[in-house]
């Protein structure tokens, strides 16, 4: 039985637990609290040393890092196919880089956003607030226009698509809408949460009711 150790509200968890959703794998969950510094105590810092979640332990195997943890799924249960399939290189790159880009720029910037909206507002730095924002706009221009025409961001639905869900869909909560001007990505975002591997994603709903 695969165990995923996880924290629900963590982006790089909420990634993993899609991915495990779509291919119909079942698993146990064991939550990490971070807020309590589960994360930091030895039984857990045994599975990783790093001291993050998402961790998955499949058997003998614990692996951690989500892009990590997808591509081991992928190579272990293939199907559906959350990668374009092999011979399509090129695809299969841009797919990985789009990934990349969700997991290392988009999601700590919207992270950035969450930490200063979190705050009161006077004690909000407009300065840094519109440059987070601005530089949130423009990757979501960018989706804009490589959506034009296409379903999904490397041809099919991919872990490229999955990486930017969790943080995309709290948007609109933080006082950005990713979908106004932009029809691509509304059209795309539409047909993301249709999906039931994120519309029931735990974690993730109470945020897309109110964000979509
Ligand atoms: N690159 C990692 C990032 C994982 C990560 O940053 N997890 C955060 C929670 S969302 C964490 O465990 N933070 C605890 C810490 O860094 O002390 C992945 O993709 O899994």
């Amino acid at each position: 039985m695969i165990k995923l150790y996880d924290f629900l509200p963590c982006p790089f968890g909420q990634k993993v637990r899609i991915v495990l959703a779509e291919k119909g794998l079942s698993y146990e969950l064991v939550q990490i609290d971070l807020t309590q510094s589960e994360h930091r105590k030895p039984d857990f810092l045994r599975l990783n040393p790093f001291g993050r979640v998402p961790v998955l332990v499949d058997e003998d195997t614990t692996i951690y890092d989500s892009t990590t943890i997808a591509e081991y799924l992928e190579d272990e249960y293939p199907e559906p196919p959350l990668l374009p399939a092999v011979g399509s290189s090129a695809l299969r790159a841009r797919a990985r880089t789009w990934e990349d880009f969700a997991d290392s720029s988009f999601t700590p910037q919207v992270g950035q956003l969450m930490g200063e909206m979190g705050k009161p507002e006077h004690e909000r730095d407009p300065a840094r607030l519109q440059r987070v924002q601005k530089s949130i706009e423009r990757v979501l221009d960018f989706l804009n226009h490589e959506l034009q025409g296409q379903e999904f961001l490397a041809s099919q639905f991919s872990v490229a698509d999955i990486a930017f869900v969790p943080r995309l869909v709290v948007l609109k909560d933080l006082g950005l809408d990713p979908a106004t001007n932009r029809a691509n990505v509304d059209a795309w975002l539409r047909r993301m949460i249709e999906r039931p591997s994120i519309l029931s994603l735990e974690g993730l709903t109470v945020q897309l009711l109110a964000g979509v």
